[in-house]
Formats: C-alpha cells, structure tokens, sequence
C-alpha cells in the first residue's frame, strides 16, 4: 500500500476511511452467544438449508459471536415441545409450523383456513404484512418471539391405501393431522378419520399403519422418505401452511441492542432465501416422488370445490369462537390483493 499510495494526502484519506470502518465495527456491542436452533425436519431439507443459512448469516453479523447450533430432525423434541423450551428459557431458537401455536395464541388458526391463499405472492404479502405482524406480536406476551416467517407450503396428502382423486375417497382413511383443531374439524367433514400427531412421529405412524395417510408439502414428502411408505399422492393445495421462527423470549430479553437487531435481520435474510430455495425445489420434488414410485393424482377443480364446501363449516366455526374480525380482516387483505 505504500507503494501505490504515494502521495501523504492520499494516505490520509485512506488512514481516515480504515479508522472509520473499523469504528463502525467496534460500535455494535456483541457478547458470545451459543444459540441452539431445533427443527423438525431433515438436515437435508428445505428446512435445514435454511438453518444452515441462518447459523452462517447470524456469525457474519456478529463477528462470529453468535454461534448458532441446528438441531435437525426433532432431536430437541417436536414443535409443541420445543415451543415449551423456549418459553422456559431451556432453548434459543427453533422453527415450527403455525398450526401448532394455536395452543399458545389460538389466532394463528387463521392461517389454517382451507384454501385460503390462491399462491405464494398472497401468503407472503399478508404474513410480511399487518395481520401476520400483529399475530407475531402475540406471542411476547406467552413468552416467545416471533421472527420472519419461512414457507413451509401448500400441502399435499399422500396415503397408502389407494389413490385418492375426489373428496370421496377420503371416506375411513385414517389420516394424521397436525395438532390443530381447524385440520381435525376440516378432514373429518371430508370423511377421513383425522389423527392428531406430531410431525416426529409421523414416519414410524406410516411405516407401522397405525395411519393410512398424511398432508404436507411435497418439498417435505420428499426429504422425509415418505414415499418409502407412501405409494398415493394427491395434489390438493388444500392449505398454505407457514413456518415462524421463534426465540425465546427470556433469552432474548437478555441481548442487547445490536444483538436483537442482528437476529431480526438475519431472520429475515433466512426468510428470503428460504422461499426462494423452497419455491425452486418444489417442482424437483415432485418429479423425484414420481421417479421414487409415487402415483401422482391432480384433484379437478370440481371436485377441489367440493372439497372447499365441505370445509366451510370449519371456517365459520373458527370466525365464530372469537376470531370474526380477524376472519374478515384477513378475506379484506386477500380481496385488495386480487384486484
Ligand atoms: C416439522 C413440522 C412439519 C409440519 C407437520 O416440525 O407437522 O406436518 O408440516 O413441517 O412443523
């Protein structure tokens, strides 16, 4: 540098810009940290590629401070339960489906709503929006902190029994669900005998035939082997399903400033390129359950419209126990974004 920099004035300027910038980097105030971040599905998924993202963002936000461990495939425990960690203080961070807060905050059953969202575009502008920001805001009071939200995606179902191409086939097929009442109420007016049970369990469920089926998003049908033991897929899009990211909030009342800013943005970063990721594994997922042997059906329109029918009563009883001017805040936001 000496060399190129021959001038003094030059040199100065430079000496000034160095000290400025590293000015800056000493001003945000971080203190080490081991964040233990727990999720359900593989490390081989959108899910853990996403944390893995999250863990490396988070490091270069914080001079490496922040050292965030991913904890894949449930083994600090299942949504509900690592919800209870955070809430306890006992873990950082995780990343769970909306559809198991409801416990916690029951208005997140909104988004459980059959057939809510017609595409992403829709889902991402209300969750990033003021509906999904006030539900966020929700959880401080029970102890959590809402922090972006990843997609998960419309769900699928699959089952083992036969193909399933009209809502009638559902009839005595045992399905498990999520624990959430919306998805009991909508599956069991559809004719299937719903099963509430935790995402860790699922695979040994459907290996043993204790269930018939299940519902997700083909991105997680694939990178959980359930075609292993799944030979039926049935393309619904019956639900959009969100992931949140959470901390705990006892822990993170505990950061500073700066390091409760670095979170959130490296959150956020996570949320960008986990939908990207999501959104273009999508269509190869699906063309790998083909070549693994699943048999794909597409559900026609009517007999999708027999099926969003069927589910209203589980919209309305939702609206009715409390959550109608959420309901109607909601179907407002979604009508202004089809105009
Ligand atoms: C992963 C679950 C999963 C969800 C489910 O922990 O339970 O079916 O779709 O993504 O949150």
């Amino acid at each position: 540098m000496e060399q190129t920099l021959k001038k003094p004035f030059q040199r100065l300027l430079l000496a000034i810009a160095i000290g400025a910038a590293s000015l800056a980097a000493q001003a945000a105030d971080f203190k080490p940290h081991i964040v233990r971040f727990g999720y359900g599905l593989a490390e081989d998924s959108n899910q853990g590629r996403a944390a893995k993202f999250l863990a490396e963002d988070l490091a270069k936000r914080t001079d490496g401070k922040f050292r965030m461990k991913g904890f894949a495939s449930a083994a600090l425990g299942s949504d509900l339960q690592m919800q209870n960690a955070l809430i306890g203080g006992a873990q950082e961070m995780t990343v769970v489906s909306t559809a198991t807060l409801v416990g916690i905050v029951d208005d997140f059953g909104v988004f459980d709503l059959p057939f809510l969202f017609a595409n992403e575009k829709e889902a991402d502008a209300v969750l990033d929006g003021p509906v999904g920001q006030k539900l966020m805001a929700k959880l401080e009071a029970k102890g959590l902190v809402g922090l972006a939200y990843w997609e998960n995606g419309f769900r699928n179902l699959t089952n083992s029994k036969h193909a399933i191409a009209k809502m009638d086939d559902l009839k005595g097929v045992k399905l498990r669900v999520m624990q959430n009442p919306m998805y009991i109420d909508m599956f069991n007016s559809m004719g299937a005998n719903a099963v509430p049970l935790s995402f860790s369990e699922l695979f040994t469920a459907l290996e043993s035939k204790t269930v018939d089926g299940q519902e997700n998003p083909v991105n997680t049908i694939e990178s959980s082997k359930f075609y292993e033991v799944q030979k039926y897929l049935s393309i619904t899009r019956h639900v959009y399903s969100p992931w949140i990211v959470l901390a705990s909030k006892k822990w993170w009342d505990g950061l500073g400033a700066d390091e409760k800013k670095a979170v959130m943005a490296s959150a956020v970063a996570s949320r960008d390129f986990e939908r990207k990721d999501s959104r273009a594994e999508g269509a190869r997922a699906l063309e790998d359950l083909k070549k693994k042997g699943m048999q794909v059906t597409v559900l026609n329109e009517a007999e999708l419209d027999k099926m969003r029918q069927t589910a209203r009563p589980a919209t309305t009883k939702f609206a009715a126990s409390g959550h109608a001017e959420l309901v109607k805040e909601l179907d407002a936001e979604v009508a202004k974004l089809r105009k």
